[in-house]
């Protein structure tokens, strides 16, 4: 009877075998494979760029297309804690915030380029701060090797391998991970395809306009009258903001730092005819965006630019931790909301924006037949 070692030799000395040529193999390769080419790159020799951030909801001056090689993008992201109201009742929280805004700019490059930040901890602050970018590979997303304290500075450069819709966040070690970020530490970052979007069919997708919408999950204590509390310094509400964290249920959910940041008089603007790409990002919780009105034309819910759009969505999906992308061609002119379908969050805790759009109606797609009137049948 064959033993237990008989039988397994012959495959153990097959694989060794395939193994061992399989390295003296590779060995052998010219040095054609993606991996090499990628060590081959001399960074001193790639064009320097430098990109002025913006608050959201807008993006950086960029190209669609890239025209070149890869590049190195330069960005400067300066920490502040500063004390922000995040609702029409003067609720406020003292907010972590990447270049003073909730979220945090949006950075924009293309797959194959460099993103090389300089992040800085103003001496005012209290906290030591750091950053995770999920578009990066290595190093806990950059943030094991991004922890300033206040008065310090730091450079990292990071490669853009992966293309699409990121999110980034603060990331400084234990509860102070969820604490920073739902004290509104989080932003996001694109990747585009060197040669631009696409419909899954290889045919380019343009934007005329495209907006960046952060949402935030807040968590602020209340005082025994049920009143918000406020505090006088940053960091003074830890333990009873992780109280409110413990029961997972946000006291706001608002969409770029405050209820109504993006309503009214602030809503965002396009015309007829404009397609307009919608970036989500949601570092926290799951959120599932809708525009109501219209639909979701070309809707990349993962955030990865490399698989193909699902299109014509009613509702999508962003996974809390990522960003997403929709792209929507406005076809009738008026005020459309853009909220996230829970709508409890959207209507009551603040998830809520507003598009204005100018542009002529079109009978054909909808018409009001007769005004709302007695009944008369
Ligand atoms: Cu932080």
């Amino acid at each position: 009877m064959a033993t237990f070692q008989s039988m397994i030799s012959p495959l153990l000395s097959r694989r060794n075998l395939l193994t061992a040529s399989a390295l003296v193999a590779a060995a052998t390769l010219p040095i054609a494979t993606a991996a090499a080419e990628e060590a081959k790159v001399d960074i001193t020799t790639l064009p320097r760029v430098k990109q002025k951030l913006v608050a959201p909801p807008f993006l950086p001056e960029h190209e669609q297309v890239a025209s070149g090689g890869p590049k190195i993008i330069e960005v400067e992201l300066v920490i502040e804690e500063k004390k922000i109201v995040i609702d029409n009742d003067g609720t406020e929280i003292w907010a972590f915030a990447y270049n003073g805004s909730v979220p945090g700019p949006m950075i924009v490059v293309h797959e194959g380029d460099y993103v090389e930040l300089t992040l800085k901890n103003l001496p005012t602050n209290a906290m030591e701060h750091n950053i995770d970018f999920h578009a990066s590979t290595g190093a806990l997303g950059g943030g094991a090797l991004t922890k300033v304290l206040p008065g310090e500075q730091t450079v990292l450069r990071w490669k853009a391998v992966k293309q699409g819709v990121f999110v980034y966040h603060c990331a400084p070690g234990d509860v102070m991970i969820p604490y920073h970020v739902v004290h509104g530490m989080n932003g996001a970052v694109m990747v585009l395809p060197r040669d631009g979007l696409k419909d899954g069919k290889g045919n380019p997708l343009k934007y005329d306009l495209a907006y960046y919408i952060g949402e935030q999950d807040f968590y602020i204590p209340r005082d025994q009258s049920g009143a918000y509390k406020k505090y006088e310094t940053a960091g003074e509400d830890l333990s009873e903001s992780l109280d409110v964290m413990r029961t997972l249920t946000p006291t706001h959910v608002v969409f770029n730092g405050k209820a109504g940041a993006l309503t009214g008089e602030h809503a965002l603007k396009a015309k007829v005819g404009d397609s307009v790409l919608f970036i989500h990002a949601q570092a926290n919780r799951d959120s599932r965006p809708h525009l109501i009105g219209g639909h979701g034309d070309f809707v990349w819910d993962t955030g990865s630019f490399a698989d193909a759009p699902a299109t014509g969505l009613e509702t999508w999906f962003i996974r809390g931790g990522s960003a997403g992308a929709m792209l929507y061609k406005f076809r009738q002119p008026g005020i459309y909301a853009y909220v996230n379908h829970n709508l409890i969050e959207a209507v009551m805790l603040g998830a809520t924006a507003h598009v204005k759009v100018d542009g002529e109606w079109n009978d054909d797609l909808m018409k009001q037949v007769s005004k709302p009137g007695p009944i008369t049948g």
